[in-house]
């Protein structure tokens, strides 16, 4: 009995394990941002929309990331991502597929460090 909920137990993490925020690691279903290009730096792995990064840091860091990114990933599966250059969705915003990595913000209309908040959008 014991061995059997232990088996399934172990069974369960092996195929669903879920994605944890803000551990550092950019996890499937979660958005990323990178504080330099091509995903170097520092990182910050968030679940869901943020209306502010300013209490937002690097992994590991006390350094606020707002308005300090200049690549991400969003690894949404099932929700665009937008990122805005004001406070709760305001200001210019750039928009990104699920599923996409961006090396470099700066081509972007919302462009380097200019992040402030971001919003899931189109979700499916
Ligand atoms: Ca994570
Ligand atoms: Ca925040």
């Amino acid at each position: 009995m014991i061995a059997a909920a232990a088996l399934a137990i172990a069974g369960f993490a092996g195929t669903a394990s879920a994605a944890t925020e803000d551990n550092g690691v950019c996890e499937l279903g979660e958005f990323c941002l990178y504080q330099h290009d091509d995903y170097k730096g520092g990182v910050h792995d968030f679940i869901g929309s943020d209306p502010n990064h300013y209490n937002d840091y690097w992994y590991g860091t006390t350094a606020s990331v707002q308005k300090g990114a200049s690549s991400l990933k969003n690894r949404v599966r099932s929700c665009s991502v937008r990122l805005w250059s004001g406070a709760s969705g305001t200001g210019r915003f750039s928009g990104f597929d699920p599923l996409t990595w961006t090396p470099d913000l700066s081509p972007w209309n919302i462009g380097d460090n200019s992040n402030v908040s971001h919003t899931y959008v189109y979700c499916s």
